[in-house]
């Protein structure tokens, strides 16, 4: 699609950075615009690796059909359980940096809310524009309850699907649908990734080639809400136990502050580490602030 002048005269456009610009002005450009491309963060050989790990699993999967995931259209999940480089995209610095700015500000930890590879072919139409996040049927003006990433693994073109997305609408009334000139695409080279907040319009292009155009989303939302994709069972605990600590807490293994998540009353990693001990000894997980109040509970109680 053409980038046109919106109400405003401007061109909707995304913004594009290099990989070295800095956090405090990503998370900017992603706080007025709702999306950025952020170009090279995999290098060449990365790009070849996470298509070699997932060529065989789209050779297997049969297309989509569906009129929200298309017809023309594969999907994988279970990424993490699937690819080894998928894995360490998952917990890129500069995108778990960005995800701290945004998540955190819901909740006191966020994980991986689904992982999926989106293969468009050839004459697949523009997916519908819709926000991720109305899967989360709740009203949360204050915080984003999601955000996703779009790695391309392929060069994302304007003739082969890059994504639609329409730059500041994240801030719009959830009514307000977005016209063509106020839709643009996220054009970007392979091993370049575009982020967008869950409550930004989207959607994926038209391809209009003779090759699939293929893109990894990572998703993460907010640690008090449900996963779309349930890591625990998408990814089998054999994998999950050779995966670095930060990828265990992103599957779910971690403890919600208060007491969300505990098994056993024990924070769940231990059922991956071995230290998991039924009826053992059952711990609260409490925000630091809280410790005082029960404290001064106690303590009254002590003194009557
Ligand atoms: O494939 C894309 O570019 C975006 C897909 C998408 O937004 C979705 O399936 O929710
Ligand atoms: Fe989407």
């Amino acid at each position: 699609m053409d980038a046109a002048n919106n109400a405003e005269g401007t061109m909707a456009e995304v913004v594009r950075v290099k990989s070295s610009t800095g956090l405090p002005v990503i998370n900017e450009i992603l706080e007025r615009d709702g999306c950025i491309v952020i170009e090279d963060v995999l290098t060449p050989d990365e790009v070849k690796a996470v298509a070699a790990d997932l060529a065989l699993h789209f050779a297997a999967a049969p297309n989509c059909a569906g009129d929200f995931y298309g017809y023309v259209t594969k999907r994988l999940s279970g990424l993490i359980a699937k690819s080894p480089t998928c894995r360490s995209m998952a917990i890129n610095q500069a995108i778990l940096g960005i995800m701290d700015h945004f998540l955190l500000k819901g909740c006191r930890g966020y994980h991986l809310n689904l992982t999926q590879a989106i293969q468009i072919g050839p004459n697949e139409p523009a997916q519908v524009i819709h926000r991720d996040d109305l899967m989360f049927n709740f009203v949360h003006p204050e915080f984003e309850a999601m955000i996703n990433t779009m790695w391309a693994v392929d060069d994302f073109t304007a003739e082969n699907g890059a994504t639609h997305v329409v730059p500041g609408s994240h801030k719009w009334p959830l009514d307000r649908m977005a016209q063509p000139h106020e839709i643009t695409q996220g054009v970007m080279k392979a091993g370049s990734v575009l982020i967008w907040l869950g409550s930004l319009q989207h959607g994926g292009g038209a391809n209009r080639t003779r090759k699939p155009r293929t893109g990894i989303v990572h998703s993460y939302c907010l640690g008090w809400l449900r996963q779309a994709e349930p890591q625990f069972l998408a990814v089998p605990a054999e994998i999950a136990r050779e995966c670095p600590e930060r990828l265990q807490r992103l599957l779910g293994y971690f403890v919600h502050e208060p007491n969300l998540g505990s098994l056993e009353g024990q924070d769940p990693i231990g059922m991956l580490t071995g230290a998991l001990e039924v009826n053992g000894h059952f711990n609260e997980f409490l925000p630091d602030e809280v410790r005082p109040l029960l404290a001064e509970h106690r303590a009254r109680l002590k003194a009557a």
